[in-house]
């Protein structure tokens, strides 16, 4: 029996989230731990940007081209919304609008985030073996520090269109944050950790800044893998490598991988990184190459190689 606990960021985590699903036997279970940092108010909405997308993956519902929203979407009320001079920078489709509906009102008779997000599992309809976990119940909020000032992650991202220069993060609420129910017993528990390619600042540093997080995993006795996030300098989606090497670092898996911190036994590069080998040999990490481009069957076909793990491909 194989217990999985995957933690994931947005669009990286959710494509690999579902085919980890389908990859499942009959007796083995998928957590997978979700960063909270890119959630935010908007509207008077409580939007989760990171856990919807990864549910509406696991479901089939995604929009997989866009890697965000739901598939068959319409914006109708968000053109009323720009019509009247309101917000219109982040864009929440008609479809999409009543998961933001469901968690506020949830949120307003005092559901915490962990149990809301099991009642959206739920009526989706994904396979009772798969657990989606917030990291946390309380807010934890990724800040970026950029030449224009701290700005929201999703101010600097969608608002702003990542356009400013990163000088550093902060995970504002972090601190007084604590595990979701199930978070740290699911990782004690796990046969293996896995850590989706997502970016290190923005999804995986959220989820370890939350007390508890980081010493459950270096205490995890299960086997911990990591994707990589680019593939030959370049990344999967968004702006990682304007932050790496914003921050001083090069533009490379190594760099990706190693930057959150998160302890690794197997690092998984696409072949185009090939070459990025003795730098994980020598920090003790033991590589796998196989094509990360997580589209249809190249997907389901890491997905099996990362749940056997002893038998590198
Ligand atoms: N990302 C964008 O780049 N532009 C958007 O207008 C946008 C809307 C949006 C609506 C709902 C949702 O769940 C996600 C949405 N995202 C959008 C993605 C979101 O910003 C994520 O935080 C990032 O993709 C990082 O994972």
């Amino acid at each position: 029996v194989r217990r999985v606990v995957l933690f994931a960021g947005g669009v990286g985590g959710a494509r690999l989230a579902a085919p980890l699903a389908r990859a499942l036997g009959p007796e083995d279970e998928l957590t997978i731990v979700v960063n909270v940092g890119d959630d935010f108010e908007h509207l008077g909405l409580a939007i989760s940007p990171d856990l919807d997308t990864v549910l509406y993956h696991l479901c089939g519902l995604a929009d997989t081209e866009r890697g965000w929203g739901l598939r068959d979407e319409s914006f109708g009320t968000l053109e009323e919304l720009r019509a009247l001079g309101g917000p219109a920078w982040f864009a929440l489709g008609n479809r999409d609008l009543a998961t933001h509906l469901y968690r506020t009102q949830r949120r307003s008779e005092g559901a915490p985030l962990s149990t809301i997000t099991a009642e959206l599992v739920r009526a989706r309809g994904v396979d009772a073996r798969v657990r989606l976990l917030p990291v946390s119940d309380a807010p934890v909020r990724t800040m970026v520090d950029t030449d224009a000032g701290e700005l929201a992650f999703q101010s600097y991202l969608v608002e702003r269109g990542a356009r400013d220069r990163v000088r550093g993060f902060r995970y504002a609420g972090a601190d007084e944050a604590s595990p979701a129910p199930g978070v740290v017993e699911s990782i004690a528990a796990a046969t293996q950790l896995i850590v989706a390619p997502s970016n290190p600042y923005v999804s995986i540093l959220p989820m370890l800044a939350v007390p508890g997080i980081a010493r459950a995993v270096a205490a995890a006795p299960g086997l911990r893998s990591g994707l990589s996030p680019l593939i030959g300098a370049r990344a999967v989606k968004g702006p990682l490598v304007a932050m790496l090497e914003a921050l001083g670092h090069p533009a490379t898996s190594f760099a990706a991988l190693t930057a959150a911190g998160f302890p690794l036994d197997f690092a998984y590069l696409d072949p185009a990184d090939a070459h990025e080998t003795p730098h994980f040999a020598a920090a003790g990490m033991r590589v796998v190459l196989f094509p990360l481009v997580l589209r249809d069957a190249a997907a389901d076909a890491v997905a099996r190689a990362l749940l056997e793990p002893a038998l590198p491909g």
